[in-house]
């Protein structure tokens, strides 16, 4: 029996604050912003508000540098306004969950200040600093996500400190003790303020190897790959067990963790201990490296649906009545789904409410990204100067010094920056897309007269309405949230089908996830005209007795019994 819970009922919406809208006028979203569009989120069905990083932060990697746990970023706004924020969120019967980044702090955390400054003050061990090897050596060859080294020197105590992501991202020493429990306090303190969950940072990187071994080689030639050493290292359980009896065990709240490289197992594993909630769902990658080669985001490869199918068979029936699902395409980190997914050319629409369709029938909790719901797009800028992302300009400048041309570079930056994200929300088509009057932290992309809330509130054929009536349809229907999933026609290498069954409901979904015309047969018993379409992407369906016609991007669902 799966359990009911209201977080297996919600559908999410993430917010990026610095791009959603700015209600002050300094070109940077803001958290009266949000308030001001709670009623926009609340029309769409929104149940659940995740919020990117809020806290006080030199923005380094927007937010995911942390210098303030319990302080409010200066150009967000106050911890007023944030206090205002949870409740109104709450007025309007939704939940609010935050980002937890706790595997590193920004180098200007008073942790880190302090810490570097002596080999025995009372922080050093609050990060992880090691001797260099060999000449002057980092102590591991592992290679930072960023690019470089994970390992900076630092002349005032002649040792290294380590930062998985960036330089200013140092990271945090969990095997000490009184670290954890400074973060448990943190935790209970926003808990506290009435918040519903965390969404948790790469939290799977908590626990390095504390042999600190060097890692193969990768493809990329000058570093070797940690990940074996500080993915679901040795302590991982153990600490994320502690933070739920500290913390998480004592609220009726909602997880979700970033996880890289976790597998289904270690999902289930960490769902619960003695049926008390750890980790409900977690964002695994695997289809994020579906059109990537070597596991390299900027190496393109074409999308086989049958790796997409495999994937959600493996998740969707390991996890059932065991754990529970988080379905994404797309976030701050990723490209735009339907430039990634479907077609933002001729079929951005169609193919648009086609990814709806597929992640609103999941079993799973489904998260929107804002802008989704409206179809936007990935944006080019021809320029390295009008991208603000901390990877993509780290990656320009090692790729080009390394004497590759710089078209090539710019070419990779157009399809999988994480900028194509984080371009500000598109609400009408004013100045700036109606972000803001003054200039924009970022540029907005070009395509804002055409791509914009207000067009798409007004249009009832919009994406924008498709979502918000899939929401409606998901919510009036236990089954799609908790049906078990069985997929059908397989082999098929262009239609995703499967069915949901919950008690007596069944429903059919049928997705044609490419651009062709097809024709198709269902194996079920029944005739597809007799029984009843709940929605689809056209207007109608093309029905004969064995199964129907299907047009680029179809796709549709029937309510079998
Ligand atoms: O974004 C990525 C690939 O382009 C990932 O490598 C990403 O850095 C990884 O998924 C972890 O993401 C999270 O932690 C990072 C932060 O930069 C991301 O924005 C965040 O979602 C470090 O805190
Ligand atoms: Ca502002």
């Amino acid at each position: 029996m799966i359990k009911k819970r209201w977080w297996k009922e919600a559908v999410v919406y993430q917010i990026y604050p610095r791009s959603f809208y700015d209600s002050n006028q300094d070109g940077i979203g803001d958290l009266k912003g949000i308030i001001e569009k709670l009623d926009y989120i609340e029309d769409l069905g929104i149940d659940v508000i995740w919020l990117c990083p809020i806290y006080k932060s030199p923005n380094a990697d927007n937010g995911y540098d942390i210098s303030d746990y319990k302080s409010v970023m200066d150009e967000f706004g106050v911890l007023n306004d944030l206090e205002r924020l949870i409740e109104e969120i709450h007025k309007r019967s939704m939940k609010v969950i935050f980002d937890l980044v706790v595997n590193h702090t920004s180098d200007e955390h008073d942790w880190f200040i302090k810490s570097r400054n002596s080999l025995d003050n009372e922080y050093r061990d609050y990060y992880i600093w090691r001797e260099g090897k060999d000449n002057n050596k980092p102590p591991t060859n592992w290679e930072s996500f960023f690019g470089g080294s994970t390992w900076t020197y630092d002349s005032k105590t002649d040792q290294y400190y380590l930062h998985l992501f960036a330089e200013k991202q140092p990271d945090l020493n969990w095997e000490n003790k009184e670290v954890r429990f400074n973060i448990y306090d943190m935790m209970r303190w926003w808990l506290d303020k009435g918040i519903d969950g965390f969404r948790m940072d790469v939290i799977n990187m908590i626990s390095k190897d504390q042999g600190f071994p060097d890692g193969d080689k990768t493809p990329n030639g000058d570093y070797g790959d940690g990940k074996p050493y500080f993915l679901n290292g040795p302590c991982l359980y153990e600490y994320i067990k502690e933070m739920g009896e500290e913390v998480l065990f004592n609220y009726d709240i909602m997880t979700v963790g970033e996880t890289l490289d976790f597998g289904v197992e270690n999902a289930k594993k960490f769902s619960e201990v003695n049926g008390k909630e750890l980790l409900d769902m977690v964002f695994h990658f695997e289809l994020m490296s579906v059109d990537c080669r070597d596991e390299n985001k900027w190496r393109k490869k074409d999308i086989n649906l049958q790796e997409i199918k495999r994937i959600y068979k493996k998740w969707n029936q390991g996890l059932y009545e065991k754990g529970w699902n988080a379905i994404y395409l797309g976030n701050h980190d990723q490209p735009r789904i339907v430039s990634r997914f479907g077609n933002d050319e001729k079929y951005r629409k169609k193919s648009a409410k086609m990814l709806a369709t597929m992640m609103l029938t999941m079993p799973g909790t489904p998260f929107i990204y804002q802008g989704e719901e409206i179809g936007m797009t990935n944006v080019s800028f021809n320029d390295i100067g009008k991208y603000r992302d901390i990877e993509t300009i780290d990656h320009y400048r090692i790729e080009t010094n390394k004497g590759r041309s710089k078209g090539r570079v710019m070419k990779e930056i157009h399809r999988v920056s994480r900028d194509n994200a984080r371009t500000p929300m598109q609400w009408n088509d004013d100045l700036n897309a109606g972000f803001t009057q003054s200039t924009p932290w970022i540029n907005v992309n070009s395509n804002y007269k055409e791509i914009n809330v207000e067009k798409s509130i007004n249009d009832p054929d919009s994406i924008y309405n498709y979502y918000q009536n899939m929401i409606k349809i998901r919510k009036n229907n236990l089954g799609l949230i908790y049906g078990k999933y069985k997929p059908i026609l397989e082999e098929h290498n262009s239609i995703f089908s499967y069915i949901r069954k919950f008690n007596e409901d069944k429903y059919l979904i049928i997705i044609n996830f490419f651009g062709q015309n097809l024709s198709i047969e269902i194996p079920i018993n029944k005739k597809l005209k007799e029984i009843d379409l709940i929605i689809s992407n056209y207007k109608d369906a093309i029905l004969n007795d064995k199964g129907l016609s299907l047009r680029p991007y179809e796709s549709l669902m029937f309510k079998l019994s």
